[in-house]
């Protein structure tokens, strides 16, 4: 057998060695970090595909090599699966990842110097938003708003009056740690007032709003960016939605103006996961996401953790400690001994810093994919307390730890194959 024919065990076994203790690893804790999931087996298959050999450069039909033949397929069949679930015009699955197809937008609607507006990082927006360490708050005039003090809910007269005053020629509407529903309408209001672009960015929601347990933004907003791997379950990857008359600025921005060739193998994981989100077990496992985030924000709520905005109408839950006397990182920390893997995260208006803020976020999609209810996230929420009322205790991380491994065995996770 030629070198080239091994098996990745024997050509590389300290690597497939790793391999396999992520695989124990996500086996065996709760991953409860909202932005990850467990991709199916054939979604992993497809993405790990010899489709990875391939350079297409283009787009189906227009492409820059020869041999294309099959991969316009691949192409034609994720945008046109993508295309029906979300009900887009327009539909592009180009974007490596959540951070390219958000400045693909940018390229396809702004000059650098443009002002452009987007939730604050520190109230859960994301980084390309505007943040001032990425490159869209440095080339930008980047606008942030932010929550109100009374709630922590997003303050559209804010964003009005802040639209209003800086006229931004870009305004996005999305979040990556932040529990509550959007109001597209509201934005769309403004930016019009305005005369915005409204962008959506729906990567953490995307599974949700296929499923109907989250409003969509399509038609309402100009674009809407995801990534494809949170809720949607499917391979790393970014997708952009628009209506027609937007699709060659779009098109243009990806490529050729920010990306070579496309990843077709994650091309093709992205068309298996559009399958699979069409079907009726997917919408049960979204309502399930959101159920267990209420049961999980409820609970805590109930053992006298403060609960940013009281509760969750999503796949996330975001726990100030500051009532337990514990930092955001040493909870998270102790946690991640106990085999329960969270984030930690600012709240709004944190007094403390972003390495060490004073929360935790935590989300459902990954438990849910593996078949956790309301039982389940009782227990859950009940493991959470014992390590953090104690997060110095190893003894109680190392008793979580093993009854964690017992759930988890119960309820096998999807997609790992041993
Ligand atoms: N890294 C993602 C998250 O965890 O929310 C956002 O890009």
């Amino acid at each position: 057998m030629v070198l080239a024919d091994l098996p990745l065990s024997e050509r590389d076994p300290a690597l497939a060695a790793l391999i396999r203790r992520e695989n124990e690893l996500e086996a065996t804790t709760l991953r409860m970090i909202p932005s990850e999931n467990y991709a199916s087996r054939a979604v992993q298959e497809a993405a790990g595909s010899v489709l990875a050999n391939k350079y297409s450069e283009g787009y189906a039909r227009k492409r820059y090599y020869e041999g294309q033949e099959i991969i316009d397929e691949v192409e034609e069949l994720a945008i046109s699966r993508v295309k029906a679930l979300f009900g887009a015009e327009h539909v592009n699955v180009q974007p490596y990842s959540g951070s390219p197809a958000n400045l693909a937008v940018y390229l396809a609607f702004c000059n650098a110097g443009d002002t452009i507006m987007g939730l604050s990082l520190s109230s859960g927006g994301h980084l390309t938003h505007g943040h001032g360490v990425s490159i869209t708050g440095k080339y930008f005039k980047s606008i942030s708003y932010g929550v109100r003090r009374s709630d922590h809910r997003i303050d559209m007269d804010e964003v009005r009056a802040l639209a209003h005053e800086h006229k931004p020629k870009l305004m996005w509407a999305g979040t990556t740690a932040y529990p509550r529903a959007l109001d597209w309408a509201a934005f769309r209001e403004i930016a019009n007032e305005v005369g915005a672009i409204l962008a959506a960015d729906i990567s953490h929601i995307s599974g949700l709003v296929v499923a109907g347990e989250h409003a969509s933004p399509v038609g309402i907003a100009d674009v809407v960016t995801s990534t494809t791997h949170k809720t949607f379950r499917g391979p790393r990857g970014g997708m952009i939605m628009c209506d027609q008359k937007h699709a060659s600025a779009i098109d243009k921005a990806v490529f050729p103006g920010l990306q070579g060739g496309p990843h077709n193998a994650t091309t093709a994981g992205i068309a298996v996961a559009a399958l699979e989100a069409s079907t009726p077990e997917f919408k049960r496992y979204a309502k399930q996401v959101v159920e267990n985030a209420k049961v999980l924000a409820a609970a805590l709520g109930e053992k006298g953790y403060a609960i940013v905005t009281g509760g969750t109408d999503n796949h996330l839950v975001l726990v100030d400690l500051t009532p337990k006397n514990v930092t955001g990182k040493v909870g998270a920390k102790a946690l991640d001994k106990a085999g329960i893997v969270g984030n930690y995260n600012t709240v709004p208006f944190d007094p403390r810093k972003p390495f060490d803020p004073s929360g935790l976020r935590l989300g459902t999609p990954a438990l849910t994919s593996r078949g956790f209810g309301t039982e389940e996230m009782l227990q859950v929420a009940s493991w959470i307390d014992q390590v953090l009322t104690a997060p110095a205790d190893e003894a109680v991380q190392l008793r979580v730890r093993n009854e964690v491994a017992e759930l988890c065995a119960k309820h096998p996770a999807p997609g790992l194959v041993t």
